[in-house]
């Protein structure tokens, strides 16, 4: 009997060493098994109780009891120790490190014929011109015959015009939006007209689509000084007040006089190079009075009104300013080109 209540005891201390040592959760249940299930010896010595008598039976009970309630106890314990250790482990792997440098993003940028054409419009509207816009598939009347190109004339030859059914065409410039604009409001008026043109016309500085600006201007007393100021202003603005400007003498059919502004070559400062051809100017638009036989096509009188407009071409203005050297470059979405801007 004294041995039988010593081996409970000693079941009992070494299932509550096993308990311990368990070092984790797999560990501990395979102890539970061990220890208590029902294959373990303190199960076998339950049943074997039976066999003793009465008063024997109590005492071996209780001690039995004891040790069972001692490991459940501990059992419960390191269960719930491992059960923690677990979650801080997760929850510790689950960290955040806000030492790690974070991903770059990448982000989209404008185009760069979008950025200088918002230029142009930020220097314009800085002055007082608001924006006019037109369709880029236009008829006859629009693009050539009110702004005083006459049939036949050999000035539609400058423009290689590509030519739609039924009489419309793709906009050879932005010039017909001076004479939407005309014909929609009345003088005074100041508008530029950015948007895309057309012509069948390729090299590396010529595109069959391509972009500009317009300009009008019209009011009384208008003069080509006041051209001169604000075109001027402009160029500074855009290119830099280091650059000088010059105005030749040029020929549209909706302009008279009819001029092309030069601005000191950006790459050689005048000196002269490959770019401005020796001369030192690079040509950046082209400009004049209106014509009194535009205003006579809008309904606008000539004797009252006086007015200019200039037009220019993004990409060249683009391509002096950044020394692009195809235009090429812009149409294709080569990213390495765009990303430079
Ligand atoms: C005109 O188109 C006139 N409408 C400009 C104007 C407006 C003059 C108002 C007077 C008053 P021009 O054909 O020169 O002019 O074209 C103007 C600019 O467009 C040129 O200086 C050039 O920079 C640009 N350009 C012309 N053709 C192309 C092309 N195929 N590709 C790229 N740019 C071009």
């Amino acid at each position: 009997m004294a041995s039988l209540i010593e081996e409970i005891r000693a079941l009992g201390t070494q299932a509550l060493a096993d308990i311990r040592a368990a070092a984790s959760l797999e560990q501990i249940e395979q102890v539970r098994v061990a220890v208590m299930g029902r294959k373990s010896r303190l199960t076998q010595l339950m049943r074997e109780l039976g066999a003793l008598s009465e008063d024997e039976r109590r005492k071996a009970g209780m001690v039995l009891n004891e040790v069972k309630d001692a490991v459940a106890d501990e059992l419960k314990k390191r269960r719930a120790a491992l059960e923690a250790a677990a979650r801080a482990r997760e929850i510790a792997g689950q960290s955040v490190d806000i030492t790690l440098p974070g991903r770059a993003r990448l982000f989209g940028r404008r185009h760069p014929l979008v950025q200088v054409r918002r230029q142009i419009e930020e220097i314009f509207i800085s002055m007082g011109f608001s924006i006019a816009l037109g369709p880029e598939i236009e008829n006859d009347f629009h693009n050539f015959a009110a702004l005083n190109f006459p049939d036949e004339h050999p000035a539609r030859d400058m423009q290689d015009t590509f030519y739609l059914p039924g009489g419309w065409l793709l906009r050879t410039h932005t010039s017909p939006v001076q004479i939407r604009a005309m014909l929609a409001t009345t003088p005074p008026l100041a508008v530029i007209a950015p948007g895309r043109v057309y012509r069948a016309d390729a090299d590396v500085t010529h595109s069959p689509q391509f972009h500009q600006v317009e300009g009008l201007l019209v009011d009384r007393r208008v003069t080509l000084g006041d051209l001169k100021g604000v075109l001027e202003a402009f160029a500074h603005r855009m290119f830099g007040a280091q650059y000088q400007t010059r105005f030749r003498p040029s020929f549209f059919p909706f302009t008279e006089p009819s001029a092309e502004m030069d601005i000191g070559c950006v790459i050689c400062s005048g000196v002269g190079c490959r770019v401005c051809g020796g001369t030192g100017w690079l040509e950046i638009l082209g400009a004049g009075m209106v014509h009194p036989a535009v205003f006579e096509n809008v309904g606008y009188d000539p004797e009252k009104w006086t007015g200019f407009a200039f037009g220019m071409g993004i990409e060249r203005i683009a391509m002096l300013k950044y020394g692009i050297n195809d235009i090429r470059l812009f149409f294709e979405n080569d990213k390495r080109f765009l990303e430079q801007f």
